[in-house]
């Protein structure tokens, strides 16, 4: 290992020089896939792209480190390093967020969620959470997922009229059913969310509230959305989709020193959280991403990190706006957030999500495919596309190229013939034509 600053430079430059000589077949499918990402329009809601500093902290010698445990109680040798990184990460993520507690361990949001869950629930105990066919996530109760099959989920529902929550009918069924656990949060829901609302309505019914702000905690960290951090009992999200490292927190505001009954022992409930964090659902934490994490949320208190998540609101309004004006179904007919919904079932005769999802694809406009609430089609169809503007934002595109992905992205969709619900055709000059286009846009606004 070397022992002064220029032999730990050199040491990172051996990194990518020993990928691209050990393993070329590797090194160009990444070649291959930086490629695919300048040359392309990124829609995804759920995606962002992080700075090559959170990139260098994640390939270095910190992922070697086993070092199960917190801070100054580990169960192995060797920590005074790793401790002083995650602490630095637990400082600065209760910075951003203005948190009187942070966990930076979780290896991802599903993760975060797993914890908290486990933490507060026992087997058969109640959850209420909004449906993943309403827009809510495969962590939050899907019968698929461990909540779905460990605990006794209940779903609460988007109006049908309006598609937005409906706080008096969540009460309703929250009144109903006494859950030990109320999830908010989602991962297709393009209004601002009332934290306050749903603190409320657990505490009626005596229950937790968690709230799973994954998809929106950049915007949280900005103000460009109210915080659940001092409303909800825990806070959760992945650390990618703001911009960060793969990865998860759990944060805690007014809440941080309550106390649980654990085998009729009072505990507090962050105590609890770091139980069911190690040894109750992970091994090792993953010390290059917690190094990466604090890199990451350095960046988050920068002036230039704020300003670019109102940036991101404003181009998911713009975006919105021009394809409402060019005759397509947006849910809600806009947003408040990174995130537009789209349903293009009813923007066109004969689309489903699918068609649309992989025509923009062939055009070089990537999106994601998603069921709506009430959506009739199945879920590997859908009626429903979700667009985000994150990575477009994070590119200095702005107005003006919002609208111009908006006219690509109607001239597509006019374009498909339709052949099934699943199969489509496009012509193939229209096809080249708009790639052409694509590529030329995204070749000035570069990913850095
Ligand atoms: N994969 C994320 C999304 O698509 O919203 C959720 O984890």
């Amino acid at each position: 290992m070397p022992s002064n600053k220029t032999n730990f430079k050199e040491y990172h430059e051996k990194q990518l020089h020993a990928l691209k000589t050990k393993d070329e077949q590797v090194y160009e499918l990444i070649a291959k896939e930086y490629q695919r990402l300048q040359n392309t329009i990124q829609l995804l809601a759920a995606e962002n792209q992080c700075s090559p500093a959170v990139l260098a902290a994640l390939g270095s010698v910190l992922q070697n480190k086993t070092a199960e445990g917190f801070p100054a109680a580990r169960l192995h040798g060797g920590c005074e390093v790793v401790d002083d990184v995650e602490r630095l990460a637990v400082a600065r993520a209760k910075e951003a967020f203005v948190a009187k507690y942070a966990n930076v361990q979780p290896h991802s949001g599903t993760q975060a969620n797993q914890i908290v869950i486990t933490a507060l629930l026992e087997t058969g105990d109640k959850i209420l959470s909004l449906g993943l066919e309403q827009g809510g996530h495969y962590s939050h109760g899907s019968h698929v997922s461990f909540t779905g099959k460990f605990f006794n989920v209940e779903n609460y529902y988007v109006n049908r009229e309006t598609f937005l929550l409906d706080y008096d009918s969540i009460c309703e069924k929250a009144v109903k059913v006494k859950p030990k656990l109320i999830i908010c949060g989602a991962s297709a829901y393009s209004r601002t969310i009332d934290f306050k609302k749903f603190r409320k309505i657990a505490d009626e019914v005596d229950a937790y509230l968690l709230a799973d702000i994954s998809h929106i905690s950049g915007l949280v960290i900005a103000s460009a959305h109210p915080s659940p951090v001092d409303f909800a009992h825990f806070t959760t999200t992945s650390t990618y989709k703001p911009g960060g490292p793969r990865g998860g927190l759990i944060l805690m505001g007014n809440d941080y020193n309550r106390k649980i009954k654990v085998q009729r022992k009072d505990k507090l409930l962050c105590k609890q959280i770091e139980e069911s964090t190690f040894p109750g659902v992970q091994g090792t934490p993953y010390l290059n991403h917690i190094a990466a994490k604090a890199v990451f949320l350095k960046e988050t208190l920068t002036d230039e990190y704020s300003a670019r998540q109102f940036k991101i609101v404003e181009n998911a309004k713009r975006l919105a706006d021009r394809l409402v004006d060019l005759g397509l179904d947006v849910l809600t007919k806009g947003t408040d957030n990174h995130m537009i919904l789209v349903n293009a079932a009813n923007s066109r005769e004969g689309l489903t999500g699918v068609t649309s999802q992989k025509s923009l694809e062939d055009c070089g406009i990537i999106t994601d495919k998603i069921h709506l609430p009430y959506d009739e089609k199945p879920s590997s169809i859908t009626s429903g596309i979700r667009l985000g503007t994150p990575i477009v934002t994070k590119r200095a595109m702005g107005t003006e190229e919002m609208d111009t992905i908006s006219a690509l992205i109607d001239a597509t969709l006019k374009n498909v013939k339709i052949v099934s619900d699943s199969e489509y055709k496009i012509d193939e000059p229209f096809k080249q034509q708009t790639k052409k286009q694509v590529k030329d846009l995204c070749s000035n606004f570069p990913i850095h």
